[in-house]
Protein backbone atom coordinates (compact mmCIF):
# COMPACT_ATOMS: atom_id res chain seq x y z
CA UNK A 1 0.00 0.00 0.00
CA UNK A 2 1.28 3.50 -0.52
CA UNK A 3 2.16 6.22 1.62
CA UNK A 4 -0.09 9.13 1.94
CA UNK A 5 1.34 12.13 1.91
CA UNK A 6 0.44 12.84 5.10
CA UNK A 7 1.89 10.12 6.80
CA UNK A 8 5.08 10.08 5.19
CA UNK A 9 5.62 13.70 6.83
CA UNK A 10 3.85 13.68 10.08
CA UNK A 11 3.84 16.95 12.04
CA UNK A 12 1.98 17.73 15.37
CA UNK A 13 -1.08 18.04 14.07
CA UNK A 14 -1.54 15.00 11.57
CA UNK A 15 -4.86 13.33 12.45
CA UNK A 16 -3.80 9.26 13.42
CA UNK A 17 -5.89 7.79 10.81
CA UNK A 18 -5.87 4.00 11.57
CA UNK A 19 -5.89 0.87 8.83
CA UNK A 20 -9.46 0.45 7.56
CA UNK A 21 -11.00 -3.08 6.88
CA UNK A 22 -10.56 -2.33 3.41
CA UNK A 23 -7.14 -1.72 3.38
CA UNK A 24 -6.50 -4.56 5.13
CA UNK A 25 -8.07 -7.06 3.42
CA UNK A 26 -6.52 -5.49 0.21
CA UNK A 27 -3.15 -6.07 1.79
CA UNK A 28 -3.78 -9.48 2.77
CA UNK A 29 -4.73 -10.24 -1.08
CA UNK A 30 -2.56 -8.27 -2.50
CA UNK A 31 0.23 -10.87 -1.08
CA UNK A 32 -2.23 -13.87 -2.39
CA UNK A 33 -0.74 -15.29 -6.04
CA UNK A 34 -3.09 -14.76 -8.60
CA UNK A 35 -5.85 -12.89 -6.66
CA UNK A 36 -8.25 -11.85 -9.07
CA UNK A 37 -10.00 -9.03 -6.38
CA UNK A 38 -13.16 -10.81 -6.12
CA UNK A 39 -12.71 -12.35 -2.52
CA UNK A 40 -11.80 -8.56 -1.87
CA UNK A 41 -14.91 -7.45 -3.08
CA UNK A 42 -17.03 -10.09 -1.46
CA UNK A 43 -15.64 -9.16 1.71
CA UNK A 44 -16.08 -5.54 1.31
CA UNK A 45 -19.97 -6.46 0.48
CA UNK A 46 -20.15 -8.57 3.78
CA UNK A 47 -18.88 -5.58 5.28
CA UNK A 48 -21.25 -3.18 3.90
CA UNK A 49 -24.05 -5.64 5.10
CA UNK A 50 -22.98 -5.44 8.53
CA UNK A 51 -23.17 -1.61 8.16
CA UNK A 52 -27.04 -1.85 6.96
CA UNK A 53 -27.87 -4.13 9.53
CA UNK A 54 -25.94 -2.12 12.25
CA UNK A 55 -27.85 0.91 11.51
CA UNK A 56 -31.28 -0.68 11.67
CA UNK A 57 -30.29 -2.35 14.71
CA UNK A 58 -29.54 1.08 16.63
CA UNK A 59 -32.61 2.52 15.66
CA UNK A 60 -34.81 -1.00 16.56
CA UNK A 61 -36.69 0.39 19.24
CA UNK A 62 -37.74 3.63 17.43
CA UNK A 63 -38.57 1.84 13.81
CA UNK A 64 -40.75 -0.61 15.22
CA UNK A 65 -38.35 -3.38 14.38
CA UNK A 66 -38.48 -4.75 18.12
CA UNK A 67 -40.77 -7.97 18.35
CA UNK A 68 -41.79 -11.01 15.96
CA UNK A 69 -43.40 -11.67 12.82
CA UNK A 70 -45.81 -14.04 14.47
CA UNK A 71 -43.68 -16.86 12.08
CA UNK A 72 -41.49 -19.76 12.79
CA UNK A 73 -38.15 -20.23 10.63
CA UNK A 74 -36.95 -23.75 9.61
CA UNK A 75 -35.72 -24.57 13.03
CA UNK A 76 -39.36 -24.23 14.86
CA UNK A 77 -37.87 -20.98 16.46
CA UNK A 78 -40.40 -17.54 16.11
CA UNK A 79 -38.76 -15.16 14.21
CA UNK A 80 -37.99 -11.45 14.91
CA UNK A 81 -39.01 -8.57 12.65
CA UNK A 82 -34.95 -8.13 12.65
CA UNK A 83 -34.29 -11.95 11.82
CA UNK A 84 -35.97 -11.45 8.62
CA UNK A 85 -35.10 -7.40 8.26
CA UNK A 86 -30.67 -8.94 8.52
CA UNK A 87 -31.52 -11.95 6.41
CA UNK A 88 -32.96 -9.68 3.23
CA UNK A 89 -30.16 -7.59 3.83
CA UNK A 90 -27.14 -9.83 3.77
CA UNK A 91 -28.47 -11.99 0.86
CA UNK A 92 -29.37 -8.88 -1.47
CA UNK A 93 -26.19 -7.11 -1.23
CA UNK A 94 -24.31 -10.71 -1.38
CA UNK A 95 -26.05 -11.80 -4.29
CA UNK A 96 -26.24 -8.06 -5.85
CA UNK A 97 -21.96 -8.71 -5.25
CA UNK A 98 -22.13 -11.23 -7.95
CA UNK A 99 -19.26 -13.68 -6.28
CA UNK A 100 -21.94 -15.86 -4.80
CA UNK A 101 -23.00 -19.27 -6.03
CA UNK A 102 -24.97 -20.48 -2.99
CA UNK A 103 -25.94 -18.70 -0.31
CA UNK A 104 -27.74 -20.52 2.47
CA UNK A 105 -28.76 -19.28 5.86
CA UNK A 106 -30.29 -20.56 9.15
CA UNK A 107 -33.23 -18.08 8.52
CA UNK A 108 -33.69 -19.95 4.76
CA UNK A 109 -35.58 -23.26 4.55
CA UNK A 110 -33.20 -23.85 1.31
CA UNK A 111 -30.43 -22.11 -0.44
CA UNK A 112 -30.35 -19.53 -2.87
CA UNK A 113 -28.37 -20.67 -6.43
CA UNK A 114 -27.26 -17.85 -8.49
CA UNK A 115 -27.69 -18.07 -12.02
CA UNK A 116 -24.26 -17.28 -13.36
CA UNK A 117 -20.77 -18.73 -12.62
CA UNK A 118 -19.61 -17.37 -9.51
CA UNK A 119 -16.23 -18.61 -7.22
CA UNK A 120 -17.71 -18.81 -3.48
CA UNK A 121 -20.34 -20.25 -1.06
CA UNK A 122 -21.43 -17.53 1.63
CA UNK A 123 -23.13 -19.35 4.63
CA UNK A 124 -24.72 -17.26 7.74
CA UNK A 125 -26.83 -16.88 10.90
CA UNK A 126 -27.82 -13.49 9.58
CA UNK A 127 -28.60 -12.43 13.61
CA UNK A 128 -27.89 -14.27 16.28
CA UNK A 129 -29.10 -14.08 19.57
CA UNK A 130 -31.78 -12.57 19.01
CA UNK A 131 -33.80 -13.72 21.71
CA UNK A 132 -31.89 -10.59 23.45
CA UNK A 133 -33.49 -7.84 21.11
CA UNK A 134 -35.95 -6.79 22.96
CA UNK A 135 -33.99 -6.12 26.24
CA UNK A 136 -31.24 -4.26 24.13
CA UNK A 137 -28.92 -6.94 24.74
CA UNK A 138 -26.11 -8.12 22.35
CA UNK A 139 -26.43 -10.04 19.32
CA UNK A 140 -23.94 -10.34 15.93
CA UNK A 141 -24.00 -11.74 12.28
CA UNK A 142 -21.88 -14.66 11.74
CA UNK A 143 -20.62 -15.51 8.50
CA UNK A 144 -18.36 -18.48 6.31
CA UNK A 145 -16.94 -18.28 3.23
CA UNK A 146 -15.89 -21.39 0.87
CA UNK A 147 -14.12 -21.18 -2.12
CA UNK A 148 -15.72 -23.63 -4.60
CA UNK A 149 -14.08 -26.32 -6.27
CA UNK A 150 -15.09 -26.00 -9.93
CA UNK A 151 -16.74 -22.10 -10.56
CA UNK A 152 -18.40 -23.40 -13.94
CA UNK A 153 -19.69 -25.85 -12.54
CA UNK A 154 -23.69 -25.21 -12.26
CA UNK A 155 -24.23 -24.93 -8.40
CA UNK A 156 -25.38 -27.35 -5.85
CA UNK A 157 -26.42 -28.25 -2.35
CA UNK A 158 -23.40 -30.87 -1.35
CA UNK A 159 -20.85 -27.80 -2.35
CA UNK A 160 -22.17 -26.28 1.41
CA UNK A 161 -21.99 -29.21 3.00
CA UNK A 162 -18.60 -29.12 3.30
CA UNK A 163 -16.12 -29.16 6.98
CA UNK A 164 -15.13 -26.06 8.08
CA UNK A 165 -11.69 -26.78 7.49
CA UNK A 166 -12.13 -25.90 3.87
CA UNK A 167 -13.53 -22.07 4.99
CA UNK A 168 -11.58 -19.70 3.25
CA UNK A 169 -12.54 -16.87 5.42
CA UNK A 170 -15.21 -16.20 8.62
CA UNK A 171 -15.86 -14.05 11.01
CA UNK A 172 -18.78 -12.52 13.45
CA UNK A 173 -20.26 -8.69 13.41
CA UNK A 174 -20.87 -7.81 17.25
CA UNK A 175 -23.88 -5.15 18.20
CA UNK A 176 -22.74 -4.43 21.16
CA UNK A 177 -21.63 -1.06 23.00
CA UNK A 178 -19.26 -0.70 20.14
CA UNK A 179 -20.28 -1.80 16.75
CA UNK A 180 -17.24 -4.79 15.60
CA UNK A 181 -16.29 -7.15 13.21
CA UNK A 182 -13.88 -9.96 13.94
CA UNK A 183 -12.42 -11.58 10.84
CA UNK A 184 -10.13 -14.26 9.83
CA UNK A 185 -8.87 -15.30 6.33
CA UNK A 186 -6.61 -17.98 7.78
CA UNK A 187 -3.77 -15.58 8.17
CA UNK A 188 -4.88 -15.00 12.09
CA UNK A 189 -7.34 -13.18 13.96
CA UNK A 190 -8.09 -9.53 13.65
CA UNK A 191 -10.81 -7.35 15.22
CA UNK A 192 -12.15 -4.02 13.51
CA UNK A 193 -14.88 -1.66 15.69
CA UNK A 194 -16.76 0.57 13.58
CA UNK A 195 -16.60 4.41 13.50
CA UNK A 196 -20.00 5.34 13.34
CA UNK A 197 -19.46 9.15 12.48
CA UNK A 198 -17.36 8.25 9.18
CA UNK A 199 -18.95 5.03 8.56
CA UNK A 200 -15.70 2.72 8.33
CA UNK A 201 -14.59 -0.25 10.22
CA UNK A 202 -10.82 0.83 11.86
CA UNK A 203 -8.45 -2.12 12.93
CA UNK A 204 -8.70 -2.27 16.43
CA UNK A 205 -7.95 -5.83 17.83
CA UNK A 206 -4.97 -6.89 15.86
CA UNK A 207 -3.92 -10.46 15.89
CA UNK A 208 -5.69 -11.83 18.91
CA UNK A 209 -4.52 -14.32 20.68
CA UNK A 210 -6.90 -16.37 23.09
CA UNK A 211 -5.19 -17.16 26.30
CA UNK A 212 -4.10 -20.73 26.24
CA UNK A 213 -6.22 -20.87 29.75
CA UNK A 214 -9.19 -18.95 31.05
CA UNK A 215 -10.70 -18.83 34.70
CA UNK A 216 -14.27 -18.55 33.27
CA UNK A 217 -16.88 -21.06 31.79
CA UNK A 218 -19.75 -20.01 29.99
CA UNK A 219 -22.77 -22.55 29.72
CA UNK A 220 -26.46 -22.46 30.19
CA UNK A 221 -27.18 -24.14 33.99
CA UNK A 222 -30.49 -24.24 33.52
CA UNK A 223 -30.35 -27.41 31.28
CA UNK A 224 -28.16 -29.02 33.84
CA UNK A 225 -30.77 -31.67 34.85
CA UNK A 226 -30.58 -33.01 30.68
CA UNK A 227 -26.76 -33.08 30.82
CA UNK A 228 -24.87 -36.08 30.65
CA UNK A 229 -22.50 -37.36 33.51
CA UNK A 230 -19.82 -36.04 32.25
CA UNK A 231 -20.83 -32.27 31.73
CA UNK A 232 -22.28 -32.08 35.00
CA UNK A 233 -18.72 -33.32 36.59
CA UNK A 234 -16.85 -31.09 34.70
CA UNK A 235 -19.16 -27.64 35.83
CA UNK A 236 -19.02 -28.80 39.62
CA UNK A 237 -15.11 -28.95 38.68
CA UNK A 238 -15.08 -26.15 37.63
CA UNK A 239 -17.02 -24.67 40.77
CA UNK A 240 -14.78 -26.55 43.28
CA UNK A 241 -12.02 -24.74 45.16
CA UNK A 242 -8.38 -24.57 44.21
CA UNK A 243 -5.77 -21.64 44.09
CA UNK A 244 -3.11 -23.57 41.58
CA UNK A 245 -5.76 -24.05 38.48
CA UNK A 246 -7.45 -20.94 39.51
CA UNK A 247 -10.98 -22.39 40.57
CA UNK A 248 -13.63 -21.76 41.52
CA UNK A 249 -13.66 -20.01 37.49
CA UNK A 250 -16.59 -17.10 37.62
CA UNK A 251 -19.59 -17.93 35.29
CA UNK A 252 -20.54 -15.35 32.56
CA UNK A 253 -23.64 -16.48 29.85
CA UNK A 254 -25.72 -13.88 27.96
CA UNK A 255 -27.71 -16.65 25.76
CA UNK A 256 -25.85 -15.03 22.15
CA UNK A 257 -23.11 -16.96 21.08
CA UNK A 258 -21.15 -14.08 19.29
CA UNK A 259 -21.68 -12.02 22.79
CA UNK A 260 -20.19 -15.08 25.14
CA UNK A 261 -17.91 -15.96 22.10
CA UNK A 262 -16.14 -12.69 21.55
CA UNK A 263 -15.82 -12.27 25.16
CA UNK A 264 -14.06 -15.66 25.25
CA UNK A 265 -11.91 -15.22 23.04
CA UNK A 266 -10.05 -12.34 24.18
CA UNK A 267 -10.25 -13.17 27.94
CA UNK A 268 -9.84 -17.47 27.48
CA UNK A 269 -12.12 -19.73 29.27
CA UNK A 270 -14.64 -22.21 28.16
CA UNK A 271 -18.04 -21.71 26.30
CA UNK A 272 -20.26 -24.81 26.07
CA UNK A 273 -23.63 -26.00 24.39
CA UNK A 274 -23.68 -29.61 25.45
CA UNK A 275 -25.92 -31.93 23.57
CA UNK A 276 -28.65 -32.49 26.14
CA UNK A 277 -31.84 -34.91 26.97
CA UNK A 278 -33.96 -32.33 24.91
CA UNK A 279 -31.44 -31.75 22.40
CA UNK A 280 -28.94 -35.47 21.76
CA UNK A 281 -27.25 -33.22 19.02
CA UNK A 282 -27.04 -29.87 20.52
CA UNK A 283 -28.42 -26.99 19.83
CA UNK A 284 -26.55 -24.67 17.81
CA UNK A 285 -25.96 -25.19 14.21
CA UNK A 286 -22.77 -26.24 12.32
CA UNK A 287 -22.80 -24.55 9.28
CA UNK A 288 -24.02 -21.20 10.66
CA UNK A 289 -22.37 -20.89 14.15
CA UNK A 290 -20.45 -23.70 14.99
CA UNK A 291 -18.04 -23.89 12.02
CA UNK A 292 -17.14 -20.35 11.82
CA UNK A 293 -16.57 -19.94 15.58
CA UNK A 294 -14.17 -22.95 15.41
CA UNK A 295 -12.06 -20.91 12.55
CA UNK A 296 -11.65 -18.18 14.17
CA UNK A 297 -10.59 -19.84 17.65
CA UNK A 298 -8.18 -21.89 15.99
CA UNK A 299 -7.30 -19.08 14.22
CA UNK A 300 -6.44 -17.01 17.78
CA UNK A 301 -4.40 -20.14 19.29
CA UNK A 302 -7.75 -21.35 20.54
CA UNK A 303 -9.82 -24.75 20.34
CA UNK A 304 -13.13 -26.04 18.96
CA UNK A 305 -14.79 -29.08 20.17
CA UNK A 306 -18.55 -30.99 19.98
CA UNK A 307 -16.73 -32.14 23.42
CA UNK A 308 -14.54 -34.44 21.86
CA UNK A 309 -13.78 -34.28 18.24
CA UNK A 310 -12.42 -31.59 16.36
CA UNK A 311 -15.41 -29.19 14.96
CA UNK A 312 -13.38 -28.77 11.72
CA UNK A 313 -13.09 -32.45 10.86
CA UNK A 314 -16.91 -32.41 11.12
CA UNK A 315 -18.74 -33.60 7.90
CA UNK A 316 -22.18 -32.06 7.67
CA UNK A 317 -25.12 -34.12 6.39
CA UNK A 318 -27.48 -31.36 6.11
CA UNK A 319 -28.06 -27.82 5.78
CA UNK A 320 -29.32 -27.17 9.56
CA UNK A 321 -27.46 -29.54 11.37
CA UNK A 322 -26.70 -29.10 15.18
CA UNK A 323 -24.20 -29.97 16.72
CA UNK A 324 -22.68 -29.59 20.53
CA UNK A 325 -19.86 -26.72 20.97
CA UNK A 326 -17.20 -26.51 23.34
CA UNK A 327 -14.50 -23.84 22.50
CA UNK A 328 -12.01 -21.40 24.43
CA UNK A 329 -8.58 -21.92 25.80
CA UNK A 330 -7.01 -25.25 24.55
CA UNK A 331 -6.44 -26.26 28.31
CA UNK A 332 -10.00 -25.76 29.25
CA UNK A 333 -11.36 -27.50 26.14
CA UNK A 334 -9.46 -30.33 27.32
CA UNK A 335 -10.23 -30.48 30.55
CA UNK A 336 -13.65 -30.72 29.15
CA UNK A 337 -13.00 -33.80 26.66
CA UNK A 338 -11.08 -35.58 29.87
CA UNK A 339 -14.29 -35.09 31.77
CA UNK A 340 -16.50 -36.54 28.38
CA UNK A 341 -13.92 -39.55 27.87
CA UNK A 342 -13.58 -40.49 31.81
CA UNK A 343 -17.46 -40.89 31.43
CA UNK A 344 -17.45 -42.92 27.97
CA UNK A 345 -14.78 -45.29 30.04
P1 LIG B 1 -31.50 -17.16 19.38
O1 LIG B 1 -30.88 -16.53 18.15
O2 LIG B 1 -32.77 -17.87 19.11
O3 LIG B 1 -31.58 -16.21 20.54
O4 LIG B 1 -30.47 -18.33 19.82
C1 LIG B 1 -29.20 -17.96 20.19
C2 LIG B 1 -28.33 -19.17 20.18
O5 LIG B 1 -28.41 -19.83 18.97
C3 LIG B 1 -26.87 -18.80 20.48
O6 LIG B 1 -26.53 -17.53 20.06
C4 LIG B 1 -26.76 -18.96 21.98
O7 LIG B 1 -25.47 -19.32 22.39
C5 LIG B 1 -27.77 -20.04 22.29
O8 LIG B 1 -28.71 -20.06 21.22
C6 LIG B 1 -28.49 -19.78 23.58
O9 LIG B 1 -29.38 -20.82 23.82
P2 LIG B 1 -30.14 -20.94 25.23
O10 LIG B 1 -31.14 -19.82 25.28
O11 LIG B 1 -30.81 -22.28 25.16
O12 LIG B 1 -29.13 -20.87 26.33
Amino acid sequence: MSESPLSMHPGPHTPLVGTTLREHVLSGMQAAPGATGEFTSLLNHLSLAIRIINSRVRQAGLAGMLGYTGETNVQGEAVQKLDVYANDVLLNVLERSGHCAIIASEEMDDPVFAQHPSKYVALFDPLDGSSNIDTNGTIGTIFAILRRRVTEAKPALEEALRPGYEIAAAGYALYGPATLFVLSTGQGVHGFTLDPNVGEFFLSHPNIRCPSKGTTYSVNGGNRARWNEGTKKWAEHLKGSDKATGRPYGSRYMGSLVADAHRTLLKGGIFAYPADEKAPKGKLRLLYEANPMAFLFEQAGGMATDGVNRILDLQPAELHERTPLVLGSVEDVLTYKRFQLEQQG
